[in-house]
């Protein structure tokens, strides 16, 4: 049967005359069926990535591409009178995560299904992730964010354990969303949920009832932990989710013959970040309840588990009070203790104890002793982690260490996301490319006047199409001709938005003067504020006053523009990533480790401005000096300034008249006439007399980078010579490739 005659079945109506949301209900079935059938056999060995967060997007155009199918739907529908872009807006993004980590996540499952991995993820069916983000009297506002509807990719499956906490014993169940690779076969999402789950606790905006263990377990990812009772719903959460993991793996493994002692010959298990490392703990207790000695199992799990680290900022390294795993999960206290003494016998170090001094158990040391791999996401990042972060257990280690630079799936991030450059691309250099993303080095030989007017084109084109998205989603009307100067990412000090913010202040100073930008600039924002960060809310704040305070002036706003683009997400990731021109990447080197937006940004003919930091090191290797604005600090001076604890903000308010004029201005009367006092002040008071991500360190350096990449936007020619290079040099960020290197350097499949 084809297609179309698919739909007419399912709908029992000619296409036409079906509605949008019929037509994406019934697409989706049939992309479920296909899926189906690529569903292979599992080989011997599999690979479980369990992770607290898997940031998908919409799956409907990312599905119909890795299936071949897109084609011929656009065309069906546009027969029909149908525009395949308006039946994926009928689609709601899943809140299954957060930032990078999280994205993360999502392209391995799709490099994994592309390469004919054996690999499944593991994590939690959040009815509201995170949180719906709005603004609202220039404030970040939180709201559930639903996404869960009668007709979805999830489907229920009948597996379900019991999952112990102390005296409370609740059943999780299994759902599964089919990952289909691109031309590749279907791997399985595995979300638990709780079957007692209840949303109606929720009170008003993302406030429950943190306690009630038996109806909010899958509710929200991350719930607010500035509290006690938030810290232990986190444990709750994750030992729901490994113990679930824990339980399905062996299951299924033993399923396939595996004798319990050859575990590691079935499974691997990929622990990404902290948040799952409670599953070591566990299969060590599964194991012994069937009768292996503690020894053993600890062997066994120690051969079958890997643990990768996203971050070396302390408050990502989770360390778990004695006390509440004793009150939240007992069964693996002793356990834990047990570990802890075992390690203690060959490294006495107590400051590579999993138990320290204070009843702490560090979430990190349990995975490096008990895993068989540790690796750390960029080149940079790595070094910090054998040098300094973790370097006594390197030290230890050395053979456990690795590097695992981050990749992005190109199927989204280019095919699927900016169908333009996708066609230009495979007109100068064939489809090879899309299987194998270091043919994209062919590109570069294109520097010909008719490609690079093209790629010129294609960024127009894109530009005008976010102009007229968020004109129709949030009334802001930007110049097409204007530089679009981008920072998307969480909102964190260590990113660093208020430094372009202070720039932003800087600029409106500027053309107040008189100092008139030879092209207009357009600088956009889109970030979530975790709800219990208060700097990071303040950020945001001025963000929204600066928004407003620019756009209502008309001696600046015909030249600069601010926007804060609302509830950032994958989806507007989609839109905003292909039309960017300046990819602000401006962490404080050593903070961020990779960074995956960068990726996407260069992947898009976007050109960086950044720091030494993450995957900026090795971008700017591949593209060379001419095609990247490096600015700031390295990740040396950075890290003794924290030794040393000798970096003084104020001084640099003191000395320079730009950072005075700026900090001066975020609470001076025409901003305070717009935002709130407090909020402005306290963020003030912070840059001033703490800056622990030392803004003022880089902001000079910034300041004038920033001023050389908009001179240089101006020889259009030029400027796309360098998004030719950065497009043809980001082969190497695939996650086909990251992918291939935890296989053969980690997982053996
Ligand atoms: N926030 C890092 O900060 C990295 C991703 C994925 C992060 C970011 O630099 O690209 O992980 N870390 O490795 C954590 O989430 C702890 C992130 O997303």
């Amino acid at each position: 049967m084809n297609l179309e005659q698919r739909i007419i079945e399912i709908n029992d109506k000619v296409v036409n005359q079906c509605s949008n949301k019929e037509i994406y209900s019934a697409l989706l079935k049939i992309v479920q069926e296909e899926a189906e059938k690529r569903q292979q056999e599992d080989g011997k060995k599999k690979v479980y990535y369990i992770s607290a967060e898997f940031l998908i997007g919409k799956l409907l155009s990312n599905n119909l591409i890795n299936l071949g199918m897109y084609e011929e739907v656009r065309k069906l529908l546009m027969e029909n009178g149908k525009n395949i872009c308006e039946i994926e807006e009928m689609e709601p993004e899943p809140s299954l995560g957060n930032g990078g980590l999280g994205r993360l996540a999502a392209c391995f499952l799709d490099s994994m299904a592309t390469l004919g991995l054996n690999g499944d993820g593991i994590g939690l069916n959040y009815h509201f992730g995170l949180f719906k983000q709005s603004f609202e009297d220039h404030l970040q506002m939180e709201d559930p964010n639903p996404w869960i509807e009668q007709n979805s990719w999830l489907t229920r499956t009948e597996v379900s354990y019991p999952v112990t906490f102390g005296g409370l014993t609740v059943r999780s169940r299994m759902y599964h969303i089919g990952v289909t690779g691109y031309q590749g076969r279907t791997n399985q999402l595995h979300l638990f949920d709780l079957e007692s789950i209840d949303e109606e606790i929720i009170q008003d905006g993302i406030s429950f009832d943190k306690e009630n263990i038996k109806k909010n377990l899958t509710l929200f990812l991350y719930p607010d932990d500035s509290d006690e009772a938030g810290r232990k719903l986190r444990i709750y959460q994750q030992y729901f989710m490994v113990s679930s993991a824990a339980q399905y793996i062996l299951e299924e493994c033993v399923k396939k013959g595996c004798k319990l002692y050859d575990l590691p010959d079935y499974a691997v298990i990929q622990i990404n970040d902290t948040h799952p490392s409670m599953v070591i703990p566990e299969l060590v207790r599964l194991l012994t309840l069937r009768g292996i000695s503690f020894e053993e199992a600890a062997e066994i799990v120690s051969k079958t588990c890997a643990y990768t680290n996203h971050t070396i900022l302390a408050e990502a390294l989770e360390k778990w009070p004695m006390e509440y795993l004793e009150e939240a999960v007992p069964q693996l206290v002793p356990v834990i203790k047990k570990l802890d003494k075992l390690a203690r016998n060959v490294h006495q170090d107590p400051s590579v104890a999993i138990i320290d001094e204070k009843d702490l158990v560090h979430m990190a040391h349990m995975d490096i002793h008990y895993g068989f791999s540790v690796n750390g996401v960029a080149y940079l990042h790595t070094e910090i982690l054998k040098k300094s972060e973790l370097k006594k257990f390197y030290d230890i280690y050395p053979e456990k260490f690795s590097n695992k630079t981050n990749g992005i799936t190109f199927r989204r991030w280019l095919l699927q996301c900016n169908p333009l450059l996708t066609q230009l691309i495979t007109s100068r250099i064939g489809e090879g490319y899309k299987k194998d993303a270091m043919e994209l080095e062919k590109l570069a030989a294109f520097d010909d006047e008719a490609t690079l007017k093209a790629i010129l084109d294609i960024k127009r084109q894109n530009k005008t199409a976010l102009k007229e998205y968020l004109m129709s989603t949030q009334g802001v009307d930007i110049n097409e001709n204007s530089i679009y100067d981008i920072q998307v990412k969480r909102l964190h000090e260590y990113k660093r938005q208020q430094m372009n913010a202070l720039y932003v202040i800087h600029k409106y100073l500027e053309i107040k003067k008189g100092n008139l930008p030879s092209t207009p600039v357009t600088v956009i924002f889109g970030a979530k504020a975790a709800p219990a960060y208060v700097i990071a809310k303040d950020i945001i704040h001025l963000i929204l006053c600066l928004q407003e305070l620019v756009g209502n002036d008309p001696q600046v706003s015909p030249y600069l523009k601010v926007v804060m683009v609302e509830n950032y997400n994958v989806s507007k990731a989609e839109k905003l990533i292909p039309a960017c021109d300046i990819s602000q990447q401006i962490s404080l080197a050593s903070k961020e480790a990779s960074g995956t937006g960068n990726m996407k940004f260069m992947l898009n003919g976007a050109v960086t401005l950044g720091t030494m930091d993450g995957a900026n090191v090795e971008i700017a290797e591949l593209v060379g000096e001419d095609n990247i604005y490096i600015f700031g600090e390295s990740s040396e001076t950075v890290i003794q300034h924290y030794e040393k604890a000798d970096y003084v903000s104020k001084e640099y308010y003191e000395t320079d008249e730009e950072i005075r004029e700026a900090l001066d201005f975020m609470v001076g009367a025409e901003m305070t006439a717009i935002g709130h006092k407090e909020n402005l002040k306290r963020l003030y008071d912070e840059i001033l007399k703490k800056d622990w991500f030392m803004t003022l360190l880089d902001y000079k350096a910034y300041s004038a980078a920033r001023e050389r990449i908009y001179k240089d936007y101006e020889d259009s020619f030029v400027w796309a010579k360098k998004m030719l290079i950065n497009i043809s040099k980001a082969g190497y960020f695939s996650s086909d490739r990251t992918i291939l290197e935890y296989n053969r350097d980690i997982w053996k499949l």
